[in-house]
């Protein structure tokens, strides 16, 4: 009988965080039935036909219906959604976006980490809880980073950082984010984890494609959603109430109280950019946005991007644009946030080096300046958190609009750490297309379903019209 095995490597950045040793140990005590259970269900599948794990059929043969919407209901979805694509959609009809043929491995057997993965630069980070002064600039949650201490931080070495989940001085009211135990007590299991969020009534809910997930990765990854309560009571009413165990399908529905920040949006990029914190036993992340319907299984979009390329962070291309300017641009044109703070922080960054994208040779080569952050893939590296927690200060610090922040983090973390790599794959928007399926926002204030010719999960029939 064929091996299998999890990813079984211990985090690399096991270093002196304080509250995530207990917790590990706690894990790996309740990951060993599970774990039994998972080798069990693995023997077993490989002697059943498999005909239950379809996981290399149609990836990427279907094309995005939403090019399909004929012109009047066009008009009216592009005023109802977040994302530039309409603007870009209207300037040039005849650019379609499709999804491209990924080669998954066939299905999860016999998937092992691979022995020369792990090889990535190695320092240990530990996390500042809690300021005992609460002046400068900042908000409490993200803490109050002096510019100095901030350019301390890029350098990869053992240190001591700002990176979310800040708290004041005793007595002081929490900084926001509050979990349920139990809640806690789950994520702190968690070794390879899938997470969402809807704040403020935003979305629906997308549930994973149940066919494409395998048995495996049902019962070792964690699929967590979270909700606000806000948002939680919209989808209750709409029937989609939580089961006995939490759950709704696959998701397990996460309740978060307190958002720290007002806008959403920028509520949104704490689960987004800080899985590290929120999950600190994972070795493995994969983040979606609420827009995207996840469409194949995590444990072979893990091996695609991250072993394969031997990356720890992986991320797509933006569909369209590839220069940060070019990015301001359009934010300014779509009054995506204020103008002036959009400046300031652009400013910033040129005057402290970002250059404009040049795809005839700028070291370390990208191919684009500008990503499309609605999925990431990372393995839980050293260098990997360092550079969330640096890009989620540049969120806290300036605009929430992270699409700005990217290259110019990459470029300075790579710059003050010759030497030290950070193995990023940025890969093609295409590819992120045939994992992920693309939906339309929830358009404000109204229940409307999506569009009727958008694909919807059959278990939401129940979605008022
Ligand atoms: C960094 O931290 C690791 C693990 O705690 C330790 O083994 C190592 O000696 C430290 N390196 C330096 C330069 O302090
Ligand atoms: C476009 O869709 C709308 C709404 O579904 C429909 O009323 C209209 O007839 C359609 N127009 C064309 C040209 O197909
Ligand atoms: C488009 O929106 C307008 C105004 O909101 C509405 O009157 C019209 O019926 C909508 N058309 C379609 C096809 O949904
Ligand atoms: C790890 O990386 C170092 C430096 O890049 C290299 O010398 C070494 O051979 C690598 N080890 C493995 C097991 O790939
Ligand atoms: C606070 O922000 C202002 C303007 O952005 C800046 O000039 C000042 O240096 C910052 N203060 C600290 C302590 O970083
Ligand atoms: C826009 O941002 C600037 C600089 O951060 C700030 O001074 C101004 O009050 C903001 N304007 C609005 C309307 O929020
Ligand atoms: C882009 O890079 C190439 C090669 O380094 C250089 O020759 C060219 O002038 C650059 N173009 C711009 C617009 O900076
Ligand atoms: C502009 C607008 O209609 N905003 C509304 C969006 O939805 C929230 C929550 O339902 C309302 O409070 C806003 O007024």
């Amino acid at each position: 009988m064929p091996e299998h095995r999890l990813p079984t490597s211990t985090p690399a950045a096991a270093g002196p965080r304080r509250h995530s040793r207990r917790p590990r140990r706690r894990c790996r005590l309740l990951l060993l039935p599970a774990f039994t259970l998972a080798l069990l269900s693995l023997a077993y599948l490989s002697f059943s036909s498999h005909s239950s794990l379809p996981l290399h059929e149609n990836v990427g043969k279907e094309m995005d219906k939403r090019y399909t919407l004929n012109a009047t209901v066009k008009e009216n979805v592009s005023m109802a959604i977040e994302e530039s694509e309409p603007f870009i959609r209207k300037k040039k009809p005849h650019k379609h976006y499709v999804p491209c043929e990924i080669e998954f491995l066939p299905s999860v057997e016999n998937l092992v980490e691979p022995a020369d993965y792990n090889n990535f630069t190695q320092f240990s980070l530990s996390y500042i809880l809690k300021e005992e002064h609460l002046a400068g600039n900042g908000s409490l949650f993200g803490g109050h980073q002096s510019l100095q201490e901030r350019e301390g931080t890029y350098y990869a070495k053992n240190q001591s950082l700002h990176c979310g989940f800040v708290e004041g001085p005793d007595g002081y009211p929490s900084s926001g984010f509050d979990l349920y135990e139990h809640d806690r007590a789950y994520m702190d299991t968690c070794r390879v984890v899938v997470s969402s969020c809807i704040f403020g009534g935003s979305d629906y809910l997308r549930r994973p494609t149940k066919s494409k997930i395998s048995s495996y990765s049902k019962k070792n990854v964690c699929f967590i959603m979270f909700l606000d309560e806000l948002t939680l009571a919209t989808l209750s009413s709409e029937g989609h109430v939580p089961d006995e165990t939490g759950s709704i399908g696959l998701w397990r529905i996460v309740v978060v109280k307190n958002l720290p920040y007002k806008d959403m949006r920028r509520a949104g990029k704490v689960p987004k950019l800080l899985a590290q914190r929120l999950f600190p036993s994972a070795l493995y992340s994969i983040w979606l946005d609420s827009k995207l319907r996840l469409n194949a299984d995590p444990m072979l979009i893990i091996e695609y991007f991250l072993w394969r390329k031997k990356a720890e962070y992986a991320i797509s291309v933006h569909y369209d644009r590839t220069c940060v300017w070019e990015e301001v641009l359009q934010n300014k044109r779509l009054n995506k946030y204020n103008h002036t703070a959009i400046d300031e922080q652009f400013y910033f960054y040129q005057s402290d080096g970002l250059l404009k994208f040049n795809a005839s040779g700028q070291e370390p080569l990208l191919p684009s300046y500008v990503p499309e952050g609605s999925f990431i893939v990372r393995a839980h590296t050293p260098m990997s958190n360092l550079f969330s927690c640096l890009w989620f200060n540049e969120v806290n610090r300036f605009t929430s609009r992270d699409q700005l922040s990217f290259t110019y983090t990459y470029l300075k973390l790579r710059r003050m750490n010759t030497g030290r790599n950070f193995h990023l794959n940025m890969f093609k928007d295409c590819e992120r297309r045939a994992v992920a399926k693309l939906f339309h926002h929830r358009t404000n204030g109204t229940t409307d379903p999506p569009p009727s010719n958008h694909r919807m999960d059959k278990t939401h029939s129940s979605t008022p019209s």
